[in-house]
């Protein structure tokens, strides 16, 4: 198998930075059909392919300037050299800029860092984007997909607006995002957050955990191939009570192969429990109102904008996302 270096001198031709600042956006994104484990560690190849909806303009902007030394703030803050995200962070870069350029990373998030709000994944977006910018690389997004994934799987989602897929495939050129050509301009995202602290495992550890100990994780990956294909057909012919429940079921199913790990890994909160049993009364009144959950123990709704009021209603703090409301182009 193709080593990490080896496999970005393909991509690109590390490059001297031909400008001093760049920056770029990209949205957070929410999987609906999840990635949970992978068939390549290092270059972060996923068990299973899995589709996403990005957030419009919810997500991370990533300011990159020339300096005497590299040094990262993450929503106006100062992170140590020592802290895990540091290291990731310009591990990434040595990997894309020849090692002797420094450079000031400024990221401003405007969705809640590491709330299972999946904030990792627009952050190595818009930062490959500004990287692309500042290097003029002058790549397709397909291939800045590949290079983000390296830094986060899921954000070689977060380089499209809309629905992205993401296939598993044996080779890791062929492991990127994919546009869905699909406006559902009536779909919403609720978010319910109950708690926006730094989670208890990383979502990196507890996927190779599952991975390694749920005696139930090849089970996880037969339903989410066939969950895929639910979901593609779901979302061509705009059939959301199909789209509602296949997410419900995805992310309730991979809260349960977590919770089969050894030891096993619990996100979910009472706050999390009790909110689903309100989704669930909602239904039964005849509200089509689903959700999903990823790693940490917040709740993503599912509607669309007919049911708002009534929604709001029991869920009054609700923050609510038109994924389709606006949307440049991504590409550099
Ligand atoms: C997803 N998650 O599909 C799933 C659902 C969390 C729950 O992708 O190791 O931070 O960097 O590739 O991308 C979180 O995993 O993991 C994630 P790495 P990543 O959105």
């Amino acid at each position: 198998m193709i080593d990490k270096k080896s496999y970005v001198g393909q991509l690109i031709s590390l490059k001297i930075p031909t400008i001093e600042f760049s920056e770029a956006f990209a949205p957070s994104n929410i999987a609906l059909c999840k990635y949970w484990g992978k068939r390549n560690l290092d270059l972060n190849i996923p068990s299973t392919p899995s589709l996403s909806i990005s957030l419009g303009n919810r997500g991370t902007k990533v300011q990159l300037s020339i300096a005497p030394q590299n040094s990262l703030s993450i929503n106006g803050k100062c992170i140590a050299q020592e802290s895990p995200v540091f290291k990731r962070t310009f591990d990434f870069i040595e990997l894309l800029v020849p090692k002797n350029i420094k450079l000031s990373v400024q990221s401003e998030n405007n969705i809640p860092t590491a709330a299972g709000l999946a904030s990792s994944a627009s952050f190595f977006a818009a930062l490959t984007i500004s990287l692309d910018k500042l290097c003029s690389w002058k790549v397709s997004l397909q291939t800045l997909s590949c290079l983000a994934r390296l830094g986060s799987g899921s954000a070689c989602r977060s380089l499209h607006h809309g629905f992205v897929k993401w296939l598993s495939c044996d080779d890791p050129f062929q492991s990127y995002g994919i546009p869905m050509d699909v406006q559902w301009e009536e779909l919403r995202i609720g978010l319910l957050i109950f708690d926006d602290k730094e989670k208890l495992m990383p979502s990196r550890q507890a996927m190779l955990h599952t991975q390694n100990t749920s005696s139930l994780y090849q089970s996880w990956c037969e339903n989410s191939n066939s969950d895929f294909e639910i979901f593609h057909n779901a979302i061509e012919k705009k059939n959301f009570q199909a789209l509602g429940e296949t997410a419900e079921y995805n992310a309730l199913s991979l809260h349960a192969v977590m919770l089969s790990a050894r030891p096993a890994i619990i996100y979910s909160q009472p706050e999390t429990l009790k909110a689903i049993i309100k989704i669930h009364v909602l239904r039964q009144n005849g509200i089509q109102v689903y959700f999903t959950q990823d790693a940490g123990p917040n709740l993503k709704l599912i509607f669309l904008e007919n049911d708002l009021e009534c929604i709001l209603e029991d869920f009054p703090r609700m923050e609510v996302i038109n994924p389709f409301s606006r949307v440049d182009n991504l590409s550099t």
